[in-house]
């Protein structure tokens, strides 16, 4: 046991409970017992489980006790459901050349548990693809898609997933579908031929071997042994013994920019090393000819910046190297593909983001791509009111009041149009809808991105990819956004949390998001799945959250604030709307009691500084501009990094004082940002949360550039170009490029709408490297379904325009 609290040998870790079930996403396959194989997490879930292969909302335990035993050499966990009163105790200790799993029961199973309560570990999928196993000597090959046998049982068998929830769509037949194994054994081998990959499990209980993937897409390889009845003490011990080379050192990664460097541009890579590794003294730079050959253009020593989490890094500049052309960097006998140096490899980083990831995502519209349908016209069916005192699975809350003038339950007209699908999910959230907004009318206004490469009739609710229609999409996008968010106050009266589909079973939904819902109003009158053409029975359409907060209203104001100076040549009427209502509701929040978003506000910027500040540039009334600045200061005293970006974008707007103030909080900034340069080799903010951080990467490097435009003597260009590239690939794990298609190597598998075909969406940015406790960054290329590492978010994709025609801007000085 290593001083961080898990079992270390080289070539292999075992995590005991480091990182818990999480009670908001439920399993997301990144808790337990897991194994870090050879630098490759394969196993996760080690725990007393009560299906045969859990989905994610199906019951996880509690962690109620976790204790470290240095003297033994034991990790021991408790793990409760409380749903049952049953507690458990789960011990593990190295053993041999692998460990002992034990499982002790101080009183017998629950009778509704025997023959439910077993312990799992579950093994990735596409850590064993095309590899074989063997069960008592039985071969076996794992299989590449699922199609081992399932049972239908009836439902009252089933313990139920949690609140009540229910991810399987039974068709009112009061059934469920139970796996069954592909073998049963005393000993399993796993993958025999691949020493990196190998693990053999032992038991005197029987060992069954699962496909969750027959319930769920993201369902793992699982083996498991059932709890035995009527038993206490000692109920179960397995033997894992996860194969070690001996004096493994992992491949080292040598991280740069894939999309390549500007000629004037510092230029570094950082190599993630082994600790075992012995760092080399130097790294080279070739330029390759047109002929194809490779032509030294730098040798030069590496500088050693130390450890951060468990690897050791040094840092190789080549910021000399300034002659356009095609190079990669050799580090050892390792050579990383080509990349560019050349003035214009900024041109067209975020035509992928604006020509196709955003028309996928657009809601309320076909979406077509020459020969291809993305998706057909969705959500003709929205939406209804969301009734009182009800949590929604995916975080959407709706209090004791609608604070609507309709009912529970009650059909809001005019919700079907315009807004994006936020994520690899389908509901509109209206708060990444401001931020969407606002990315896209800032880049607008500075950059004046009047790219057209996409055909989109609002009439007809029909997109045509890569099909010009003489019109700029960054206002047609914009145009589409502002049309929900403005429907919602012309309907609702302010901006709703966002509208969303009510059933688990729809809410997982693979696919074209025409068929999320039946596209048909609920009608009561009628039986479930029975439809008369025009309405159906089956309670479907999506929910309209609408519990009002001052941080959603203000956020609104200042994005419909700012749509309507974009859009006044472009859709006037739209813009005059956009006004009125930013307005009018500017005006109920003056006298409302402050409400905060419980779940968002505190993450977000103070959104009446946004507010204030949106409104003041496009109205110039001062009564905006004195409320800008009775409150910038307090907040920018409060979180300078939540709020230095309104702060810098007021800059042009107010006069020397403002400035000179203003200053002062920079230069603070600045240090803050040379701190990141101490925390990890990449010097940017990596953040530690259950979700990666890139979108928090790429606020920041926007932030840079707003004070390197304002204040250029303090903040240089620097931070703005260590974020970029970092997203582009010189980060930790890997050294792809995190947007899909941007850069040589890039993103091809990504947590979207086609993600079970393990695809990706052009354009879309992944969240990037997530922490998993204590030291193990992980961004998988094999396996789409972590949505904390690979799933892509409307708010991320228009800040990466802006700031594409931010780097543009700067390369082209
Ligand atoms: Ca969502
Ligand atoms: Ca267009
Ligand atoms: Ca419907």
């Amino acid at each position: 046991m290593n001083d961080l609290g898990y079992f270390e040998t080289r070539g292999v870790n075992v995590f005991v409970f480091n990182n818990e079930f999480n009670g908001f996403f439920f399993d997301e396959k990144t808790a337990g017992i897991e194994l870090i194989h050879h630098g490759v997490r394969t196993a996760t879930g080690g725990a007393v489980r009560l299906q045969n292969t859990p989905e994610q909302w199906d019951l996880v335990p509690f962690m109620a006790d976790r204790k470290i035993t240095k003297s033994t050499n034991t990790i021991e966990v408790v793990l409760r459901y409380k749903e049952f009163n049953f507690e458990s105790k789960v011990s593990v200790t190295p053993s041999k050349d692998g460990f002992l799993i034990t499982v002790y029961l101080d009183k017998p199973l629950p009778a509704a548990l025997e023959g439910r309560a077993g312990f799992n570990m579950e093994f990735l999928p596409a850590s064993y693809f095309e590899k074989t196993y063997m069960a008592d000597g039985k071969p076996g090959t794992f299989p590449l898609y699922p199609s081992s046998t399932t049972v239908v049982k009836p439902v009252s068998e089933k313990i139920p997933q949690f609140e009540g929830h229910n991810t399987f769509d039974d068709r009112g037949r009061g059934e469920y579908i139970d796996p069954m194994p592909l073998g049963s054994c005393k000993t399993l081998v796993l993958a025999p031929e691949d020493p990196e990959r190998r693990v053999t499990i032992q038991s005197e209980t029987e060992l069954m071997l699962f496909d969750g993937r027959n319930l769920a897409q993201n369902g793992w390889f699982v083996v498991r042994s059932l709890l035995p009845a009527g038993k206490t003490g000692n109920v179960l011990q397995w033997f894992v013994k996860p194969n070690a080379l001996p004096n493994w050192i992992r491949t080292p990664v040598i991280g740069f920019s894939q999309v390549g460097y500007h000629p004037d541009q510092e230029k570094m890579a950082v190599i993630e090393l082994d600790n075992n590794d012995t760092p080399l003294k130097k790294a080279t730079l070739y330029r390759v000819t047109p002929e194809g050959e490779s032509i030294e253009a730098l040798s030069a020593d590496l500088k050693p910046w130390g450890k951060y989490l468990r690897y050791n890094y040094v840092k190789f500049d080549f910021t000399s190297v300034k002659e356009s052309g095609l190079y990669f960097i050799q580090y050892g006998n390792q050579k990383t593909n080509t990349f560019v140096i050349d003035p214009g490899v900024f041109d067209d980083i975020w035509h992928a983001t604006l020509d196709v990831w955003f028309p996928v995502q657009m809601d309320h519209m076909k979406v077509n791509e020459a020969y291809r349908v993305w998706h057909g016209l969705p959500y003709l069916d929205d939406a209804l009111q969301a009734p009182v005192n009800h949590q929604h699975f995916d975080g959407y809350f709706q209090g004791p009041t609608t604070e609507t003038r309709f009912k529970p339950l009650e059909r809001i007209p005019g919700l079907a149009v315009g807004g994006w699908f936020d994520a690899g999910d389908f509901d509109i959230q209206t708060g990444s809808h401001n931020s969407v907004i606002l990315s896209f009318a800032d880049a607008w206004e500075r950059f004046g991105i009047s790219r057209d490469e996409t055909f989109i009739d609002q009439a007809a609710r029909y997109v045509d990819i890569h099909r010009p229609d003489g019109k700029p999409d960054l206002l047609q996008q914009l145009e589409h956004g502002t049309l929900n968010v403005v429907a919602q106050l012309q309907n609702i009266g302010h901006p709703v949390r966002g509208i969303i589909v009510p059933n688990l079973h729809q809410y997982h939904h693979l696919g074209d998001a025409i068929n999320e819902t039946d596209n048909l109003p609920y009608n009561p009158a009628l039986k479930p799945y029975e439809s008369d053409g025009k309405s159906s029975g089956t309670m479907d359409d999506r929910w309209a959250f609408t519990n009002r907060t001052s941080t959603l209203d203000y956020h609104s104001i200042a994005a419909l604030a700012a749509s309507n100076r974009v859009l006044l040549d472009f859709n006037k009427p739209l813009a005059d709307d956009c006004l009125t209502q930013a307005k009018r509701l500017y005006e109920e929040d003056k006298t409302r009691v402050f409400k905060e978003d419980t779940i968002f506000g505190k993450f977000r910027s103070n959104t009446e500084l946004m507010a204030a500040l949106q409104l003041f540039i496009s109205t110039k009334d001062s009564q905006y501009s004195k409320r800008f600045e009775e409150i910038v200061w307090k907040a920018l005293d409060e979180s300078l990094n939540r709020n230095i970006s309104t702060a810098l974008q007021a800059y042009p707007y107010f006069g020397d004082d403002y400035r000179n103030k203003l200053k002062d909080y920079v230069i603070k900034y600045k240090a803050l940002n040379d701190g990141y340069d101490k925390d990890n080799p990449y010097g940017v903010p990596i953040s530690a949360r259950g979700w990666a951080g890139n979108t928090i990467i790429i606020d920041w490097a926007i932030t840079n550039y707003y004070a390197n435009k304002c204040y250029p003597g303090i903040m240089g260009p620097e931070y703005v170009f260590k974020g970029l590239n970092y997203i582009l690939g010189c980060h930790p794990y890997s050294n792809i490029s995190f947007v899909s298609t941007v850069g040589t190597r890039s993103k091809k598998i990504t947590y979207g709408s086609n993600r079970a075909d393990f695809r990706f969406i052009a354009g879309g940015i992944v969240p990037g490297v997530l922490l998993l406790k204590p030291d193990f960054l992980e961004n998988k290329e094999d396996w789409p379904f972590l949505w904390g590492e690979n799933e892509c978010v409307i708010d991320t994709g228009a800040a990466w325009v802006l700031l594409s025609g931010a780097v543009k801007d700067m390369a082209g000085k």
